[in-house]
């Protein structure tokens, strides 16, 4: 589909950005970003993963291209998502009330759900609540986020001294 983000490792090629946060998670348990199978936080990371990667993709989306649902509830009834908002409120429901999605340490559903909530925001396609500047906040202060900036930061420069291709989206 030539869409990003893809990664290669060892041979095997994933695409999709929940389920290489998924995957990335379970190949280096060291990093310990997924809670264990048979743990009930495993319940809670899967749910929010595929929570991003489903509804809360499509809805803004559908926003940024002015899709609508036509107000007709057995129609509405069969758009996964509901209404943007009610994919927001559900997200801020838990954001609001503990501080990561999965038991009580960082996952890689937090690191994927952050994301889509930071990108949004700063792109305006979400709309900038207390809870989620408070959750996005909480998560790009950590250590590892910062760190990951740097190498991004530097990987960018080194592209654009070198002349590569300039980012679609402002920076
Ligand atoms: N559902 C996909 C979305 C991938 C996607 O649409 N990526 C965009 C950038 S955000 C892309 O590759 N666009 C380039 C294109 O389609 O030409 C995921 O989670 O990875």
């Amino acid at each position: 589909m030539g869409k990003v983000p893809a990664i290669v490792h060892g041979g095997t090629v994933v695409t999709e950005c929940a389920a290489i946060c998924a995957y990335l998670a379970d190949a280096f348990p060291q990093a310990g970003l997924a809670p264990a199978s048979g743990d009930r936080a495993r319940g809670d990371y899967y749910r929010w993963l595929f929570f991003a990667a489903g509804p809360l993709e499509a809805a803004v989306v559908n926003k940024m291209l002015k899709v609508q649902v036509p107000d007709d509830p057995r129609m509405r009834g069969m758009v996964g998502y509901g209404s943007l908002e009610a994919v927001l409120d559900t997200i801020e429901g838990t954001v609001s009330k503990t501080e990561y999605l999965a038991g009580d340490r960082f996952s890689a559903a937090d690191l994927y759900v952050g994301a889509h909530l930071g990108w949004g925001m700063q792109f305006g396609t979400i709309p900038k609540r207390r809870a989620f500047e408070s959750y996005a906040g909480r998560l790009s202060g950590r250590p590892a986020a910062v760190r990951a900036r740097e190498i991004d930061d530097a990987l960018l420069a080194e592209q654009n001294s070198a002349g590569g291709a300039a980012s679609r989206y402002p920076t």
